[in-house]
């Protein structure tokens, strides 16, 4: 049975990648290592997450506990976590966090041919709620690993190599993309391995469902308020989309990518660029919806197309199901 096969024949992230590698006879394995330590940070903020409650790891940045020791805020925590497997691989040379202001350039000694971007804990005011968070990433390739600069890293989405997040959710998910569709893996705890449970995963051409944080509508452009209205009011005679909104990125992308539909976060009058960072937020999610079959826009162009001047820029997006997506393009079309 198919079924058997499943349970017997245990495809783990590493195996699947390895298969994925040697399709490209000169790989090294490189690949592979580094993303085998981005899963074990992966694993470690699952753990952290997990335990947050019980051990009061939140809230107390600057605090000290009963052994004087200073206890760290989860984000800070992981962000430490990520940083220092990345070095330690020995396969990276320049680290983008959400959480450090400066990039980092790694060591030459220990110095590979990827650039990391990520957001270790993103929608980390969610933590205390127990609300699902989840790391973002991607990850570039060097030009000259013996002349490293910012310009390696700001290169346009559409140069990544690889992008992928993990939902520290119900249960830890896994979705990783090497430019080659779009898979996702669940971490089996007793195991401690990622297993291959979503493969190759589509997202549908349409969607009922539409993401986005309507408090600032007062302030949004006429496209985005035109699409609004029509999610609600839709003027063909289809039923009208449901809303579902987390406020937490990584939750509502993941449920867009396998249910369909759209999440955005437009510009409005107070964020002129939106709130979302182009390099860790909207670059990984734009190149995993277009790997799964949809798209991704900023209102001005092809997500992974904008070129990015600063580590920290924001953008406007919208992403999810390609004929969803179409209709905020053809708005911003008529615009002009
Ligand atoms: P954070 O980096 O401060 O955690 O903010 C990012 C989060 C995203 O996960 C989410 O999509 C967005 O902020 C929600 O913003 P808002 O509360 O404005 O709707
Ligand atoms: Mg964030």
């Amino acid at each position: 049975h198919a079924a058997d096969a499943h349970r017997t024949d245990l495809m783990t992230i590493t195996r699947h990648v390895l298969n994925e590698q040697s399709k490209h006879p000169e790989s090294k394995g490189d690949f592979t290592i580094l993303l085998s330590h981005i899963v074990l940070g992966c694993k470690f903020v699952c753990s952290a997450v997990n335990k947050a409650g019980l051990a009061k790891l939140i809230g107390l940045a600057g605090e000290t506990n009963v052994q004087g020791e200073e206890q760290k805020k989860l984000d800070v925590l992981s962000n430490e976590v990520f940083v220092k497997a990345l070095i330690s691989s020995g396969r990276t040379c320049v680290l983008v966090s959400e959480e450090d202001e400066e990039a980092t350039f790694v060591d030459p000694s220990l110095r590979g041919k990827y650039c990391v971007v990520f957001d270790p804990l993103d929608g980390s005011s969610n933590i205390d709620c127990g609300v699902s968070i989840g790391t973002i990433f991607g990850i570039y390739m060097v030009k000259d690993k013996d002349n490293v600069s910012l310009d390696d890293v700001l290169q346009p989405g559409k140069h990544m190599v690889a992008a992928g997040y993990c939902m520290y959710g119900s249960s830890c998910t896994l979705v990783l993309s090497t430019g080659n569709g779009v898979n996702g893996f669940t971490l089996d705890p007793s195991l401690g391995e990622f297993i291959l449970t979503h493969p190759d995963i589509k997202i549908p051409k349409r969607g009922k469902l539409y993401s986005v944080n309507e408090g600032n509508a007062k302030n949004w452009d006429t496209p985005t308020a035109k699409f609004v209205e029509k999610c609600k009011f839709p003027e063909d005679g289809s039923s009208p989309k449901s809303l579902r909104y987390i406020g937490s990125m990584v939750a509502d992308v993941h449920r867009t990518l396998l249910y369909g539909g759209i999440f955005l976060y437009p510009a409005d009058k107070k964020s002129p660029n939106g709130k979302l960072r182009v390099l860790y937020e909207v670059f990984p999610m734009s190149f995993l919806m277009e790997q799964a079959g949809g798209q991704a826009f900023t209102g001005e162009q092809r997500a992974l197309d904008l070129v990015p001047t600063k580590i920290h820029q924001r953008s406007p997006v919208f992403l999810g199901s390609y004929d969803d997506v179409e209709e905020i393009v053809a708005l911003y079309a008529a615009e002009e």
